[in-house]
């Protein structure tokens, strides 16, 4: 007789708990699941399980809880932290729990302009879903078509229209999610006034996985405005940009996004991307604007930049192909610099009155740390969220992490805007945060999953 050995047990569990076709086992099968999409993040799991409903994940937690091995909630896996994938901690073994197949969309509530989806719905059917009701969501991000709600959720993503929305935790009313010991906390539908209790809702959104598996969730809809413009504008004084983005926001409503990249980005999507050179010039910046309205916003944001300082050219899209050759400028930088190598990407925020001072200072500070790296910063000017996208340094190597983060506290920024913490800024949590958050976020970790089973290594260190 062969003796089953513990990790035989435990799929033998997770088999009965969601049917033996979704426990992948075979490394081939699970090798999507195992590595980020930045590529720096990597690790093996056990098995990836594809729960199908909400009992299931239940099933599947008490499973692995009681075998003591960690899970990894993974959704789109677009995450860019390292959170969604197996990585070195002390649990072993890993099981990643893929959502999905949680992908039920209920009708939208047309009277209150809410709907409630499954977490493992992406962005892009999200946004097909309640478009059909004449809704839009309210967060849109360039990895709509893998990211999904829970995802979104657990980052508290930002993305594109935060200026006019705010992020996922603005959009989310209720949610259900199971916990470390099996119990599943629901506040569903939720409601926009609703003071019973700590939010939990609330606290799950941004918790990257650590405290409940998100299944499903009540989100809040925005009015469709069907109709759009975009303008680039190349400038020649980073102040002048943000100041422009700061004072169109006040002044114009319809302004929807604003963002922001600069010569070296520009010049690496045009040649990674095979995009049209928007101008014939090159500037040292460059301001994405777009409006929208249910009249077209074309003439009013072509007039609003003819009044502007400091714009030594621009081009203003109407029509929707105009319109994505624009915006593919500036989403399209992530994959570009993924194509260059293995970046080291920070996602920071400083106040808007320092934004300028950061981005004067950023690369020079880069250099100091690993000299020859290749620097490119983009982002959202209205939140004072810049991504830095840096090549050269070895991926274990966190010198060039560390200037930026430094920098970036120094001048009372946040070291995560909108990706999280995952396990690539856990060093630098304590710093920006201090101990006594730290403290209280251990706190919580601690009482809701005392065997560290969710997420371990993301956000907080066991024993640390
Ligand atoms: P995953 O990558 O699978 O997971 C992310 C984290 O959430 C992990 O910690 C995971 O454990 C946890 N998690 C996932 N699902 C659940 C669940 N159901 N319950 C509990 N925890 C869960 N982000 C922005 O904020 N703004 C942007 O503009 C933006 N643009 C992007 C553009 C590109 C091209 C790419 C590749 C990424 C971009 N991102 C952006 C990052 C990413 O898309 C977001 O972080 C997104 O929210 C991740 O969703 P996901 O489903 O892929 O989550
Ligand atoms: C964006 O704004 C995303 O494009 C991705 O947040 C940023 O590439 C990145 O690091
Ligand atoms: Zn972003």
């Amino acid at each position: 007789m062969i003796a089953m050995t513990p990790a035989d047990t435990l799929l033998d569990s997770l088999r009965a708990a969601v049917g033996g076709s979704h426990v992948l086992t075979d490394a081939d099968l699970r090798a999507s699941y195992e590595t980020d999409w930045t590529r720096r993040w990597h690790g093996e799991a056990l098995a990836v399980v594809r729960p199908g409903s909400t009992e299931e994940v239940i099933a599947v937690i008490l499973a692995c809880a009681a075998a003591d091995a960690a899970v990894i909630p993974q959704g789109g896996n677009t995450g860019l932290v390292g959170g969604s994938v197996p990585r070195d901690v002390a649990a072993e073994p890993q099981v990643v729990l893929s959502t999905l197949r949680l992908r039920g969309l209920e009708a939208v509530d047309a009277v209150a302009g809410e709907v409630t989806v499954g977490s493992g719905v992406t962005l892009a059917a999200l946004q097909a879903h309640v478009g059909a009701s004449g809704f839009a969501f309210g967060v849109d991000l360039g990895a709509r078509d893998s990211a999904t709600v829970g995802g979104m959720i657990a980052t508290n993503a930002g993305g594109i229209h935060v200026l006019r929305h705010g992020p996922m935790r603005a959009q989310l009313l209720g949610l259900e999610a199971v916990l470390a010991d099996g119990s599943v906390v629901r506040r569903l539908p939720g409601m926009v006034k609703d003071n019973t209790g700590y939010h939990l809702t609330s606290l799950l959104a941004g918790s990257e996985g650590t405290l409940g598996v998100i299944t499903r969730a009540h989100l809040r809809l925005v009015a469709s405005k069907p109709r759009r413009a975009v303008a680039l504008l190349g400038m020649a004084q980073v102040a002048d940009a943000i100041a422009l983005a700061g004072e169109l926001r006040r002044s114009m409503p319809s302004l929807a996004a604003a963002e922001l990249f600069f010569d070296a980005g520009m010049e690496l999507v045009l040649r990674h991307a095979r995009a049209e050179r928007p101008f014939g010039g090159r500037h040292p910046a460059y301001l994405l604007l777009e409006a929208d309205g249910d009249a077209d916003p074309t003439d009013l944001l072509a007039e609003a930049i003819a009044r502007a300082d400091g714009v030594t050219d621009a081009v203003v899209a109407g029509d929707e192909a105009g319109r994505a050759r624009l915006w593919a400028l500036r989403e399209r930088h992530t994959e570009s610099i993924g194509a260059e190598g293995v970046a080291h990407k920070l996602d920071v925020a400083v106040p808007v009155a320092r934004l300028a001072e950061f981005i004067a200072r950023v690369d020079s500070d880069v250099q100091t740390a690993r000299p020859g790296s290749a620097t490119y910063l983009y982002g959202h000017v209205c939140e004072g969220n810049l991504h830095v996208g840096i090549i050269g340094p070895a991926p274990d190597d966190e010198a060039v992490d560390d200037a930026v983060l430094r920098l970036t506290i120094e001048l009372g920024g946040s070291v995560s805007a909108e990706h999280g913490v995952g396990v690539a800024k856990v060093g630098w949590l304590e710093a920006d945060r201090g101990a006594a958050d730290v403290g209280a976020m251990r706190a919580i970790k601690q009482a809701l999953d005392p065997g560290w089973t969710l997420n371990p290594g993301v956000l907080l260190r066991e024993g640390e």
